[in-house]
């Protein structure tokens, strides 16, 4: 079986976003599209010659065919084996666990996370590097130069690998080893979690949760962690089948995405817990009854209890969050006397706080939390984290948090999705944005008056390297902020995201209603950012 060379050409906009290379199904299908983007990854990567690869993906549509191909690419590429999850799945936090736990040099993980699957929807592929986290910006820039560069592509004429079987075979010169997808990544989280006391916590009787896998890749996980190793009722997992096009709906675990487990849990007959995560199971939701915990408020909460979990029992040496999300966390780290760091929007960012150690805790609003024990935000990880708080607390989801609030104050906290805005429209609004930074410090504007106004940038602590341009932050006095950005996930004209906090240490004031408490600076950002007149648009289309 000898590798053959096929001639290509460049496909322009092959630059990774925030996370990976996100398109439609319908470019991923293109000839070439799929092969280009790979062979520009091994071109780059060189110590995968001869080095072992991870390989899986959410399940999602074309997820089979595009890991074919991969895998005939990469034996075509000398790689020396492929460690690829049943049926090529695996989790995005697993995959992370994978490449570390087996030395791989590399991970290529397939998912266009959260997006929608199908013929007509999304396909993403992401590389993570031998630390088991997303590739830095300055490897996401060399492959995407290559792939501007690119005129051939390697692979093999062979036939496809059996995917379901468990164990090794060869293609080619190289070893192909189908993993248990779930394995390796349950007995981790034993090592974490106080898994007894969780299961009494089920035991008990008294406390009732759910799952909502969302269709997504985290049904097989959950229901062998929650129902097979602590012992929750059967069918606590939902939607735990893993489907090509998630049954159509957005595997979102937020609000407006994961409905039916909200109305779960509302009422005199509500669910004690309950909890969700995405198409590649990195996020995650935390429900308890009638109450809903932001995301910003998880990572704080974590940090403030982390002693509790006997994988954090030595206590944390350091908190990281997303520059937009709320600085709930920062108040713990400086109680607890850890260093808080503010990062630009993505995980990638992270990874070099957790390999240096500086932090061991992280996460972001857009319902991702983790630690040093993989290199990815981890759905599971998360809830696990909070039925450990739930079974050794005995409070409710609610309780903890409120009690939480008047330890260190409430940061109230909401992001306003404007999506598919016309992306000319988008890029003008950020613009205008930035020529009125230089004007706004000092200035009043209502009952607000701004204390800075910058667009984020990052110097990172460890290599020194520097992002700019991540962010627009309009900081007022009393600890409010307006952020804005524009995402770098969508597939779809642009998605401008804002991010509103405001800051209440008064607990007679903790029990509003989050739009309500934050009218006023809704509409200050609107007006800021002449959001109707640019982008045509009165109401955000998803509100978290
Ligand atoms: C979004 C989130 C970001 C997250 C990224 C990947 O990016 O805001 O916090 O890291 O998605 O998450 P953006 O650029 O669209 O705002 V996932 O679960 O989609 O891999
Ligand atoms: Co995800």
């Amino acid at each position: 079986m000898e590798p053959k060379v096929v001639a290509t050409q460049p496909f322009p906009g092959q630059r990774p976003g925030t996370s990976g290379l996100r398109k439609k199904v319908k470019m991923f299908q293109e000839p070439g599209y799929l092969e280009n983007f790979v062979q520009a990854i091994f071109d780059t990567q060189k110590e995968l010659t001869g080095g072992a690869l991870a390989l899986g993906g959410d399940g999602r549509y074309y997820n089979r065919t595009a890991i074919q191909t991969i895998l005939r690419m990469a034996a075509a590429n000398g790689v020396a084996k492929v460690l690829v999850g049943r049926g090529g799945i695996l989790s995005t936090p697993a995959a992370s666990h994978v490449i570390r736990k087996y030395g791989a040099q590399g991970g290529i993980v397939l998912s266009a996370s959260h997006n929608p699957g199908g013929p007509e929807e999304d396909f993403g592929i992401k590389f993570n590097t031998a630390n088991g986290g997303p590739a830095t910006e300055a490897i996401t820039e060399a492959i995407y130069t290559r792939t501007q560069q690119i005129d051939r592509y390697r692979t093999l004429d062979a036939a496809d690998q059996d995917l379901d079987a468990l164990g090794a075979s060869q293609l080619g010169k190289m070893v192909v080893e189908v993993l248990d997808p779930v394995a390796d990544y349950a007995d981790l989280m034993a090592s974490l979690f106080d898994f007894d006391a969780i299961r009494r916590l089920f035991a008990g009787g008294g406390f009732r949760m759910k799952f909502d896998a969302m269709n997504a890749v985290t049904g097989p996980y959950a229901t062998e962690i929650l129902e097979g190793h602590l012992g929750a009722p059967a069918g606590t997992v939902m939607n735990g089948v893993p489907l090509e096009d998630f049954g159509g709906g957005h595997p979102d675990p937020n609000l407006a995405h994961a409905q039916e487990l909200v109305a779960l849990c509302q009422g005199r007959e509500g669910l004690d817990f309950g909890a969700a995560s995405d198409g590649d199971g990195d996020r995650n939701m935390i429900l308890g009854r009638d109450f809903f915990v932001t995301p910003s408020d998880s990572l704080a909460v974590m940090a403030a209890n982390a002693h509790l979990v006997p994988g954090y029992a030595q206590g944390i040496v350091g908190v990281a969050r997303s520059m937009p999300t709320s600085q709930a966390a920062d108040r713990v780290a400086e109680r607890l006397g850890i260093p808080c760091y503010e990062t630009p929007t993505g995980w990638k960012f992270f990874g070099n706080l957790l390999d240096a150690g500086r932090i061991t805790l992280c996460g972001e609003e857009s319902f991702g939390s983790g630690s040093d024990h993989v290199r990815e935000k981890d759905g599971l990880w998360a809830v696990l984290f909070w039925l450990n708080l739930l079974a050794s607390r005995q409070e409710s989801v609610a309780d903890i948090v409120r009690d939480h609030w008047r330890r260190f104050g409430r940061n109230y906290y909401t992001r306003h999705d404007y999506e598919a805005v016309d992306a000319e429209a988008a890029e003008g609004l950020m613009d205008h944005l930035r020529i009125l930074l230089p004007t706004l410090p000092g200035k009043r504007m209502g009952a607000f008056k701004v204390a800075y106004a910058d667009d984020f940038a990052y110097t990172d602590p460890v290599d020194a390297s520097r992002s700019e341009r991540q962010g627009i932050r309009v900081g007022l006095e009393g600890g409010s902020r307006l952020v804005f950005r524009l995402s770098g996930t969508g597939t779809e004209g642009a998605t401008l995201r804002i991010y509103l906090e405001s800051y209440e240490s008064d607990p007679a004031r903790h029990g509003q209603e989050t739009q309500e408490a934050m009218t006023p600076l809704i509409l200050l950002a609107s007006e800021l950012a002449q959001i109707e007149a640019r982008t045509g648009r009165g109401e955000p289309d998803v509100v978290t």
